[in-house]
């Protein structure tokens, strides 16, 4: 498979910070080629405020102490992307085949603009035709009724809200399967299994005030720059009051080695910039549990020598006595973990792993932060379970300034998993669900990402109904899937903007367009708000203000309401459409169902800065079976899953700064220095030499997964770049072919993408 290339490629180190004039170039770039309306400026002032919208970008928290403009760069290019005036019409659909257009870029299909007309595909003429509403939800459910409900995925992506997910879950229990597969179990999911069987919840245990009072941070596996740039500015303070900040990433990445703050005029006019880490080690990819059992060796020895000197102890004692299992297992395993294993492993020399346990023995509150370096691995579990395992060592749980912190991607994601998107029946209170809707809820748990992959392959999955995202294009083994989905019966898309998989119909397939967040939803009762949980556990209302992009869309919730309405009998306790006249109504049944979490949801909506649900794990209450917080032994030093061989790397596919997941902003990766083109693959000058190859050379890639298939990327740019020997970064989406669908985290099902076993070839 070849990507077209954008024109001029350019590939230099860049020099400046994240954020800075930078970033106000790139928006300068970018805002007038989305061609936004002037709404979209003052939809801007708006992101992030209490009674505004929450920016559609990432999960990060939004501050009840909000900035005059609480955005980013990113969330800004999030907002223009949707408040385009650029339109995908029918017009569009008549001039267009889907064979055509699969020839385009990722990039040309979203860049057409938003769509506007809910479409048929028509296979006579290979074209999306314009339908109504009613002909499109009728075809839906007649498509839908005679299947088994087990071969029906519905998919959902972590931007849709609180309400219109809690809806789509309840509708396909009520259908009859809990095949609710979505955007997590590509990415925190290895959180979500390894935090629960830890610490005894599935989310992170800190929230924004902990900045104020950490006095060391860990940081492992997560692009701030790019990905969650606001956190810079808690970074950023950090740093002013000398907090030791501690990088664990294969990669140098400028956001997390200098910041320059745009909403600071005095920063910008100076070009005044906050060195970030005080200490950066390159590991290599899949090396972190290595690392992290080196940084615990110093500790328990030297723990071991302060006792038998009759100093004070490294190790908090009377909290691993108090709240933790298995540290007798977890000590005997770090003292017999050999250095010279440890070291290969993560690549890293022994007084880069001494200099950080330095810093963490010496610390009061250390934070954990870290995102997909960590979770997309084989041992994306044990990953998470090391960063509890050095968290527990010195009382690093459930103490101000201290804790894990998970960044999480799309900005509702971890509240989808709140309000019952999961396909695993522990994760909801079924019993609720039955009394309040008067039903048998299924017990058969769902499939996951990784599980209806494999179901669209071997023709086990008949119907696909996606509420937003990607998803052909975000998973693995793109040749593979991309070849199946035409055998579905049934692929309906509710989408915003045109994207790759929607190019792939079924044999049945619709393409329903539908309201962004940020434009205005009216309903009957008058215009609606709706919510969203963000990394930190805070929940917040959105009010969406802006002109919807047609007057054909239709909103989430109502969309869900009108296919839950066509497959399902009536049922006096569900009334879908009194719902959609006022979302209140909704929120009051998220209330019912999950009454702790929600109590007075209406209420409290717009408390500033969002309301808590709340965190057992930060009073030490420990909701695991052992009633503790339990240290785990790894099974191993390495994440990747697989044996180092000669030839062999270990493959990162890593986004850009022009881009949000498979939505492709601009071929300018700036803090990486590459500009024009998506098609690089970084790696060590050493390695470099010794393949014999050469900067600018165009080499493809092959996955070197022993399995006997063959999966290729051609095309790709030979680039110098500060990268551990035996490692590779490229960007995602593209590379996803390379990835085999069963190269994933064992226990979360999270794909690999962040150690992919591939080759160079010719
Ligand atoms: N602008 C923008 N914002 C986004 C997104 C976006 O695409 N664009 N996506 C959103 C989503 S859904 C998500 S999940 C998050 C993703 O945000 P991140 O968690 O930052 O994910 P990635 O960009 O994939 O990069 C992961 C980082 O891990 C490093 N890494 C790779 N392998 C390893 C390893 O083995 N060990 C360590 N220690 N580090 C490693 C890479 O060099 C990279 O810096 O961002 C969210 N926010
Ligand atoms: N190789 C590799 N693969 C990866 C990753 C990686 O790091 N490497 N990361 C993984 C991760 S962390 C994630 S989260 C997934 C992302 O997977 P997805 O969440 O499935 O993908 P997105 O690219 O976020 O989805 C973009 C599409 O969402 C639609 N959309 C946007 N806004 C809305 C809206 O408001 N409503 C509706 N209904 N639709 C909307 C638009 O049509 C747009 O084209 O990819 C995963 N895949
Ligand atoms: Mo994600």
């Amino acid at each position: 498979m070849t990507e077209q290339k954008s024109d001029e490629p350019q590939i230099e180190p860049f020099k400046g910070p994240a954020g800075g004039w930078g970033s106000v170039r790139s928006l300068a770039e970018i805002l007038p080629r989305e061609r936004v309306s002037p709404e979209a400026f003052r939809e801007l002032v708006r992101q992030n405020k209490p009674d505004g919208f929450q920016c559609v970008s990432c999960a990060w928290p939004k501050p009840a102490n909000h900035h005059p403009a609480e955005f980013c760069e990113e969330g800004a290019k999030a907002t223009a992307w949707e408040l385009t005036t650029l339109r995908t019409t029918p017009d569009f659909f008549r001039e267009h085949t889907l064979t055509e257009l699969r020839g385009w870029r990722d990039y040309d299909l979203e860049q057409h603009g938003r769509l506007t007309h809910p479409l048929r595909y028509d296979a006579a003429t290979d074209k999306y035709v314009a339908v109504s509403w009613d002909e499109a939800f009728g075809a839906i459910g007649d498509s839908l009724r005679p299947l088994d409900p087990k071969s029906v995925v519905f998919y959902s992506s972590g931007r849709t809200s609180l309400e219109a997910s809690y809806m789509y879950g309840l509708m396909a229990r009520l259908f009859g399967n809990q095949n609710l597969p979505d955007s997590s179990n590509m990415c925190h999911e290895s959180t979500s299994v390894g935090l629960k069987a830890a610490i005894g919840v599935p989310v992170g245990t800190t929230r924004l005030e902990d900045f104020e009072h950490c006095d060391a941070i860990f940081f492992f596996g997560q692009n701030v720059g790019s990905n969650a740039p606001r956190m810079l500015h808690d970074l950023r303070s950090c740093r002013k009051r000398g907090v030791e900040i501690v990088t664990f990433n294969p990669l140098r990445e400028r956001g997390l080695e200098r910041f320059t703050d745009p909403q600071n005029p005095l920063e910008m006019a100076t070009l005044k910039e906050t060195a970030i880490s005080t200490q950066y080690h390159q590991v290599r990819a899949g090396g972190d549990i290595a690392a992290m059992m080196g940084i615990a060796k110093f500790l328990v020895e030297w723990d071991d020598a302060a006792l038998s000197a009759g100093e004070p102890p490294v190790l908090d004692h009377a909290f691993i006595e108090a709240h933790t299992k298995g540290f007798a297992d977890f000590s005997a395993a770090v003292r017999a973990a050999d250095w010279g294993a440890i070291l290969l492993e993560c690549g890293l020399p022994k007084d880069e792993l001494e200099a950080s346990a330095r810093i963490y023995a010496k610390a009061k509150a250390v934070m954990a932060i870290y995102g997909m370096g960590l979770t997309q691995h084989v041992k994306g579990v044990e990953n998470v379970r090391m960063v509890v395992n050095l968290l527990l060592l010195r009382g690093n749980i459930g103490k101000p300034g201290a804790g894990a912190t998970p960044v999480r991607g799309h900005s509702n994601v971890q509240g989808q998993r709140t309000v019952g998107i999961t396909e695993k029946t522990e994760l909801v209170p079924v019993e609720k669900l039955e009394a309040q809707y008067g039903f048998t809820a299924p017990r058969k748990k769902g499939l996951d990402t990784v599980e209806s992959c494999r179901g669209v392959i071997d023709g086990s999955v008949k119907a696909f109904v996606a509420l937003g995202g990607n998803f052909l294009r975000a998973v693995p083994e793109t040749a593979a899937m991309e070849e199946a989905w035409p055998r579905l019966d049934l692929s309906v898309q509710i989408a915003t903007k045109l994207n790759r998989n929607h190019l792939f119909p079924g044999k049945v397939t619709y393409l329903l367009p539908c309201l962004g967040r940020i434009e205005e939803d009216v309903q009957a009762s008058g215009p609606q708000v709706v919510t969203v949980e963000d990394s930190t556990s805070c929940i917040h209302a959105s009010r969406g203000k802006a002109t919807p992009a047609s007057e054909h869309l239709l909103s989430e919730p109502a969309i869900v309401a009108a296919i839950a309405n066509r497959i399902l009998p009536p049922n006096p306790k569900v009334d879908w459409d009194a719902w959609v006249t006022d979302y209140a109504r909704i929120r009051d049944a998220i209330e019912t169902t999950y009454p702790e979490v929600f109590v007075d949801f209406n209420k409290r909506l717009f408390t500033p800065g969002g309301f808590w649900k709340g965190n057992k794990a930060t009073e030490r209450i420990w909701l695991t079976p052992s009633k503790k917080a339990e240290f785990l032994v790894p099974s191993g030093l390495s994440a990747t899953g697989f044996d180092d061989a000669k030839g062999r790397f270990r493959l990162m596919t890593l986004r850009s700064n022009d881009q949000f997941n498979t939505t492709i902003y601009g071929y300018h990766d700036r803090f990486r220095g590459v500009k024009g083109t998506r098609d690089v693959l970084f790696m060590n000058a050493d390695d470099i030499a010794e393949a014999g190859l050469v900067e600018g050379q165009i080499v493809a890639l092959e996955s070197d997964a022993d399995d006997g298939k063959v999966r290729r990327r051609d095309g790709l740019i030979v680039t110098p770049y500060s990268v551990p020997r035996g490692c590779l970064g490229a960007y995602y989406p593209e590379c996803n072919v390379l990835m085999p669908v069963e190269h994933h985290a064992e226990q979360s099902h999270v794909p690999a993408a962040k150690s992919v076993p591939v080759r160079i070839a010719a």
